[in-house]
């Protein structure tokens, strides 16, 4: 466990950080002092780790943490501003912290294997509900995780190689915490690369962006644990209403993902040309740098949807029922090429039914901060959804857009 200083801090906090360090010195002296002195004979005595934690309006630093079984533990919490709490509710600690920078210390000898949340328990503004950090106690150093199944802790967690909801278009199986909601913005210029008559070159155009584009606004909603709920919507009226239940947890032992979705589309903000779709996403984590995708999708009411991508295909409006439903299998996969920085591709080949046009396909370059993403991407269609990846893409046109997604957790 090593304690990092955080660099943001002042010189004045740099001070009082100093002072808790030699108080902690003292008080980890004052116990070892003694054992030492007395040789062997005290069975069982054991010097605490002693883990300095600074609270500060409104994060914990370090907020992991991570003790082993059995271990005797001293946690030194002090505040750099105002009154704080530091709770763990279920090891029953529970302490306020002065604001004058006094450190509290919080002595406990960690119990069986497990996470534990840790809170701040005294209102101290407006972040004060995301001012939480997690104990593990672990059986070994850098063993296994002490957990084998999803909970809000371990959904609340970053998962470097499933870092996000959807790859560029398609769905991921990852977890969104109960009660907690992200934001997304999809974005794509509607010139292709390499333009058509009239449009002048593509520096002159900026790579397309001068373009117009379709712009997408998503709400995703961790409804219950494991369930989620979303609503899409382009500035084309285009409306996707979708749920999502996780089954198989990625981060399980064996690496393998199971979701369902089922998703409602229609044009003029739901009010028209209906399509539904179900798809099963079918993850795998690669080691420690990869996650790939495999979504067997089946979308009903295919063609009688508006095309928006330039090149739609002829339109089969007459309800005779040929060729109105599409089977699709999704193939995707984000690469993790440094710690932050991921190269994310898609593939959605139709297998059976309706399938004008090209199968739809995407590349993009994704960077991670925090529970931010931006994400470039370039595609063969302005599609973003099932129902659109259903009716397929343009044979020769690429699109440049980008993709931002930010977890309010
Ligand atoms: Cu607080």
């Amino acid at each position: 466990m090593i304690v990092t200083m955080d660099r943001q801090m002042g010189h004045k906090i740099m001070m009082r950080r100093s002072a808790v360090f030699l108080l902690s010195g003292i008080l980890a002296g004052a116990w070892v002092l003694p054992a030492g002195a007395a040789g062997s004979d005290e069975a069982g005595a054991q010097s605490p780790r002693v883990i300095e934690i600074a609270a500060s309006r409104f994060a914990f630093e370090p907020a992991d943490l991570e003790v082993l079984v059995g271990e005797s533990v001293q946690l030194v919490v002090h505040s750099t501003d105002v009154q704080h709490g530091f709770s763990i509710p279920t090891l029953g600690i529970r302490e306020t912290i002065p604001p004058d920078g006094t450190p509290v210390a919080i002595d406990f000898v960690a119990g069986e294997a497990g996470r534990h949340q840790i809170a701040c328990s005294v209102f101290c503004g407006a972040g004060h509900g995301g001012m939480s950090g997690v104990l593990s106690i672990v059986g070994s150093a850098g063993g296994a995780r002490p957990t084998d199944g999803p909970d809000q802790v371990a959904d609340l967690e970053v998962d470097v190689l499933e870092p996000d909801f959807t790859l560029i278009t398609l769905p991921t199986t990852l977890r969104l915490p109960q009660g907690k909601f992200t934001f997304r913005l999809t974005h794509r210029f509607s010139r292709p690369l390499d333009g058509r008559e009239g449009d002048g070159g593509l520096v002159k155009n900026f790579l397309g962006f001068d373009s117009p584009a379709i712009i997408g606004i998503e709400f995703r909603y961790g409804l219950l644990p494991g369930t989620q709920v979303g609503f899409y919507r382009s500035n084309t009226r285009h409306i996707q209403l979708f749920a999502r239940q996780n089954i198989l947890w990625q981060r399980g032992p064996r690496g393998i993902g199971l979701d369902i979705q089922a998703s409602l589309e229609g044009l003029d903000n739901l009010s028209d040309d209906h399509g539904g779709s179900v798809q099963a996403i079918l993850s795998k984590r690669l080691g420690n740098r990869a996650s790939v995708y495999v979504e067997p999708t089946f979308v009903g009411n295919v063609n009688n949807a508006l095309f928006f991508h330039p090149a739609p295909p002829e339109l089969d409006d007459d309800d005779d029922g040929s060729e109105d439903a599409t089977f699709m299998i999704g193939l995707g996969a984000r690469l993790r090429v440094r710690p932050t920085v991921y190269l994310i591709g898609e593939f959605v080949p139709r297998v059976s039914g309706f399938d004008d046009g090209a199968h739809h396909m995407s590349f993009g370059i994704e960077k991670r901060t925090g529970g931010h993403s931006f994400q470039l991407n370039f595609s063969n269609s302005l599609g973003t959804t099932p129902l659109h990846q259903a009716q397929g893409a343009n044979e020769d046109d690429w699109f440049i857009g980008f993709n931002i997604a930010r977890k309010f957790f």
